[in-house]
């Protein structure tokens, strides 16, 4: 028997990628249940092709349910995945409810596949799409150089702050599209006068590095879930990590500068023989030509796009690398739904 799936959160930004998603993908699916909260259901919705009821959300939904994708915000997750999995469904969730709990495994299938064994809650965390546009990159590299330090800048796109994110930018770029704006200071922010939505600045014309909430010494929420999330995903508990999170205008795809100390010295030619021949890589780096990625090509595409590759000049044993992957795929619905396959993997025997 195929295994069943639900998709919690199936109306979504993620979710809706989701559905996308698995109805491109091999399907290993029996039936595919879609959840919401009960002012959704009744909706018709498609995947693989056909339209599907949107059911509410409640402990019966999860009857029968082999794997449950969670793309709901922390508290929902934090509420439902536990029921799911007393319901006898292994929870895959896509919130930061439980990715620091040491009973979760974090999961990203091209670089610790094999942690998704071990879930004694029966939850298994994917991480945030910062972490996950650079992870399978650094992963792959460290398999073979020893990762030592990571320092990275990363370069966030507005769909990472939901549908509130996306309207800001493009409404903020209409108020300032077509005028002298953004030559002196504070004029730009005049011209989108109170509509900052949920960014501390202005976003169109501007970078902002603030992405996330406020923690202690002055780090945010989102640079503290690389350090953490990098480390637990590597199996480096003790991996040098320091992060500067910053926001762009770019509707979707996370980029990142990366400088990578390793245990041992590097070679460029080295990391692109890696880089091009890793699992879910693509390299793409001929400055010469003009070739390195940007979230402007790479937005709508699955793998994580690695360029500008450099030796540091005073450190033999570091790289600089420029990332790029979109986060609502890679970044979230994609690597749920390759854990979702792992699991099913195990369940039905093929491995
Ligand atoms: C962001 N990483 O880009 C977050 C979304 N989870 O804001």
């Amino acid at each position: 028997r195929k295994p069943t799936l639900a998709v919690v959160g199936a109306t979504g930004a993620v979710g809706t990628v989701m559905l996308g998603i698995l109805s491109e993908r091999k399907d290993v699916w029996g039936e595919i249940r879609l959840i919401a909260s009960p002012r959704s259901a009744g909706k018709k919705l498609t995947v693989r092709g056909e339209q599907v009821e949107v059911v509410a959300l409640s402990e019966e939904a999860f009857e029968g349910v082999d794997v449950a994708m969670f793309d709901v915000p922390d508290e929902v997750s934090a509420q439902w995945a536990p029921v799911a999995a007393a319901k006898g469904a292994v929870a895959v969730d896509n919130s930061g409810a439980f990715r620091m709990d040491p009973e979760v495994p974090l999961v990203v299938p091209e670089v610790n596949a094999h942690a998704a064994r071990v879930r004694p809650r029966g939850i298994i965390s994917n991480p945030n799409c910062t972490t996950l546009s650079m992870i399978v990159a650094m992963g792959a590299l460290h398999a073979e150089f020893g990762l030592s330090e990571l320092i990275v800048s990363s370069y966030q796109a507005v769909s990472g702050s939901g549908k509130e994110g996306v309207d800001t930018l493009r409404e903020q770029i209409a108020a300032v599209a077509g005028t002298e704006l953004g030559t002196h200071p504070g004029d730009v922010r005049r011209a989108v006068g109170g509509g900052l939505g949920p960014y501390p600045a202005p976003i169109a014309y501007n970078v902002v590095p603030f992405a996330g909430s406020l923690k202690d010494d002055g780090w945010t929420s989102e640079e503290l879930k690389v350090r953490n999330e990098s480390r637990k995903i590597l199996g480096l508990p003790g991996l040098r990590v320091t992060a500067t999170c910053v926001r762009v205008p770019v509707i979707t795809t996370h980029s990142l500068t990366v400088h990578a100390r390793f245990e041992n010295e590097v070679t460029v030619a080295k990391a692109h023989e890696i880089l091009s021949t890793a699992p879910g890589v693509v390299l793409c780096d001929n400055p010469a030509e003009g070739e390195f990625p940007t979230p402007a090509d790479v937005v709508g595409t699955d793998p994580t796009w690695v360029g500008r590759v450099r030796r540091s000049m005073d450190d033999p044993n570091a790289l600089e690398l420029f990332v790029c992957g979109d986060n609502l795929r890679k970044g979230a619905a994609l690597n749920t739904a390759q854990i979702a396959e792992v699991v099913a993997a195990e369940l039905t025997g093929v491995s």
